[in-house]
């Protein structure tokens, strides 16, 4: 297994010096914004989880190795390419097999982390089931890997061109912990609000962390979604931008977009017809995140060592 591992210089050092380390991961970059946009804000992002006292690991697949830290040129060159694959669990082995480029969504970078036994991971949104799943069977690999992999996931929701409802009640059934940190409600990404009640709602980085060490103790499988809303300055409308979604998903439907082509497409339309504005939203709250995550990661690894 070791042979498909390959540690950054800076993750290596930090695992030797038993500091916190904060998984990233690569879709974002490369399928969930425009260059150069998406590079600026990986290398902010890296440099917030330094800032509060981690070390970053941005995970991508690359000639053959599952990189755990990127060097910033790799970074540029996911940023800029176009051909790089959209890894899911279903596609990691053929990617690494066959040598291609390739980002790893949320289910990917949580298997890669774990291989590297890195638990906590900061993104922007999960994946998760899509509207009208009923009949299309949409529902992302996202779920089925935070109900068996140790990795906790901290976003901001889920964007609403899901079913949130649905979403949280697929979380449920497969025993996924949704903490709401600094909030009672599920996020929506670019809102603060949905109108789904979480059960479990919290202002302590300290008991976020203690929750998921008492879990993985317990031998509990499967990871925890950490849901951090986005900060009230960069919210937007929610009339406003749910027209949006429902227009882009329309849009989807006719062009007859499925699979793992869905949510990269509507999240460009999204930003097209935003004129920007739902990409400016995105990178803010991926950042705080970043700020949030790492204080979590650096809570529990001060627990766990
Ligand atoms: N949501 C976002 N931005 C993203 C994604 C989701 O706001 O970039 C990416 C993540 O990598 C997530 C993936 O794991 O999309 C989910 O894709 P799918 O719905 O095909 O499972
Ligand atoms: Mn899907």
């Amino acid at each position: 297994m070791k042979q498909y591992i390959e540690l950054s210089a800076e993750v290596q050092q930090a695992k030797t010096e038993g500091k916190a380390i904060v998984a990233l991961e690569s879709t974002i970059i490369s399928h969930g914004m425009p260059y150069p946009q998406n590079v600026q804000m990986a290398r902010e992002v890296e440099q917030i989880v330094r800032d509060n006292g981690a070390v970053p690991a941005t995970i991508a697949i690359i000639d053959g190795k599952i990189k755990i830290g990127l060097t910033d040129d790799e970074l540029e060159l996911f940023g800029k390419s176009s051909g790089v694959a959209k890894v899911s669990r279903r596609d990691l082995a053929q990617i690494i097999a066959t040598k291609q480029l390739g980002a790893t969504t949320v289910a990917t970078t949580m298997i890669c982390a774990n291989l590297a036994d890195i638990k906590i991971f900061v993104t922007g949104g999960i994946g998760g089931v899509h509207k009208g799943a009923e009949t299309t069977m949409d529902i992302s690999a996202d779920l089925e890997e935070l109900a068996q992999t140790d990795v906790a996931v901290i976003c901001a929701g889920a964007k609403s061109i899901l079913d949130l409802g649905l979403t949280l009640e697929y979380l449920e059934t497969k025993g996924v912990p949704v903490i709401g940190y600094e909030t009672e409600v599920l996020p929506a990404f670019y809102t603060r609000k949905s109108e789904h009640k979480l059960n479990f709602s919290t202002d302590s980085i300290e008991v976020i962390a203690d929750t998921l060490k008492v879990k993985w103790e317990l031998d509990l499988k499967g990871g925890a979604v950490i849901a951090n809303p986005i900060p009230e300055v960069h919210a937007m409308d929610e009339d406003y931008i749910n027209g949006i979604i429902d227009q882009a998903i329309k849009e989807a439907e006719e062009k007859h977009i499925v699979g793992k082509d869905s949510t990269p497409f509507l999240l460009g339309k999204i930003k097209e017809i935003t004129g920007g504005k739902s990409l400016d939203a995105n990178i803010e709250l991926v950042k705080h995140n970043a700020k949030v995550g790492t204080q979590i990661a650096v809570s529990f690894n001060n627990k766990t060592k």
